[in-house]
């Protein structure tokens, strides 16, 4: 099969979901050719025959206070899906890439397949400015998934969407993200639990809740260690924080780090924090890798982690219910270890690459 995949190229999770489902896609032997605004970001270091990249070219001109974006990506879309002989296109986070998927349809005849991703529905519950072309063109998409039930209601509920969605959930690299004993001299602690959290500090992830888990959790166990990998708007805040709380030496600030699965390694649990979430691709990083989560109970979070099973769910903003959570883990190996056990045993009953790929190729079979 030929697949055009369009998503933003950064390191946002539905860029990075995007990019690996194209690539795993190529890996099988279909073509995949990403038509994007740069090259995706998780496509970095990896050469595939099967993959190419085509980069959106936006027309300058002196009338133009804004390029035409949306025109631009429909117009690179009906070209490549032409030269290409691509059999459908393939958009993640509809804004605005459903709507120049269904310009190109109208170009080309070939369909589209829609996924819903997280911000792109919950930014227009929160402001519907764009809501009606939105909606109309995500209706109007071939086949539509979300990531989770709860991401899949919300665009039932706040958008308005009445099409089937089909909910095909995220997946991970089970190989690359195993249990193993931790060999990252620099991450290794062996004293104390050693706990984890990776983000891009955006303020929907509330990382400071996190390191006010640690102050009451220090109280108790001193010498417990809390590692944050990753960078963002709210990096400098925490950072603050950190400082201000006097929690320097319990607290290692990463950064941005390209060997997360070998960080995850030298780690208790893992602790995400966030006020909403769709389902989190550092969730199931964490644990593949064997870890129990403590996590909020939000949006398609509940959907990953099974209160009491691999992990404990908090409510959101209470970081003394986070310390909870991790002193009990402190307290019994035996409940960290089967906890850790059944977190990996979730991934590899419903996470795993083939799973996800099969359900979305039906997808693609039903609509060509
Ligand atoms: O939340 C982010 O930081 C980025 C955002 C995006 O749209 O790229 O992530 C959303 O999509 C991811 C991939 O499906 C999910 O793992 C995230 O849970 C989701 N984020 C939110 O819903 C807040």
């Amino acid at each position: 099969m030929k697949i055009g995949v369009t998503c933003y190229p950064t390191v946002g999770g539905s860029g990075i979901l995007g990019t690996r489902l194209g690539v795993e896609f190529a890996k099988r032997g279909h073509r995949t050719h990403f038509i994007t605004l740069e090259t995706p970001f998780a496509l970095q270091g990896i050469d595939y025959d099967f993959v190419k990249v085509h980069r959106v070219s936006v027309v300058e001109y002196p009338l133009f206070k804004y390029p035409p974006y949306t025109v631009a990506l429909a117009t690179e879309m009906s070209d490549v899906t032409d030269s290409a002989e691509l059999d459908l296109l393939h958009v993640h986070y509809s804004l605005p890439h459903a709507t120049a998927a269904q310009l190109a349809r109208e170009v080309t005849g070939k369909p589209y397949v829609t996924t819903l991703h997280g911000s792109d529905v919950t930014i227009l519950g929160n402001d519907p400015a764009y809501e009606r072309v939105n909606t109309m063109s995500v209706e109007a998409s071939d086949a539509i998934t979300a990531v989770s039930k709860f991401m899949a209601d919300e665009a039932h509920n706040n958008l308005g969407i009445e099409k089937k969605i089909h909910v095909i959930p995220n997946f991970v690299d089970n190989e690359k993200y195993q249990p193993a004993p931790c060999e990252l001299i620099e991450a290794r602690t062996e004293e104390a639990i050693t706990l984890i959290h990776v983000s891009n500090f955006r303020p929907v992830k509330r990382v400071e809740d996190i390191v006010y888990s640690m102050c009451v959790i220090t109280k108790k166990v001193p010498n417990a260690k809390l590692i944050i990998v990753g960078d963002g708007p709210d990096r400098r805040r925490v950072e603050r924080l950190i400082d201000k709380l006097g929690l320097k030496k319990n607290i290692r600030m990463m950064g941005f780090r390209s060997d997360v699965p070998d960080i995850l390694r030298c780690a208790d649990a893992l602790i995400m924090a966030s006020e909403t979430e769709s389902a989190p691709l550092t969730i199931l990083e964490g644990m593949s890798s064997g870890l129990p989560i403590i996590a909020t109970d939000v949006g398609g979070i509940p959907e990953q982690v099974e209160d009491g099973v691999n992990g404990f769910l908090v409510p959101v903003k209470r970081p003394d219910e986070i310390a909870e959570a991790v002193l009990k883990l402190n307290a019994d190996i035996n409940l960290q270890t089967k906890m850790g056990e059944n977190s990996r045993k979730t991934v590899l009953e419903r996470y795993t690459v083939d799973r996800v790929l099969d359900q979305y190729m039906k997808i693609y079979e039903s609509v060509i």
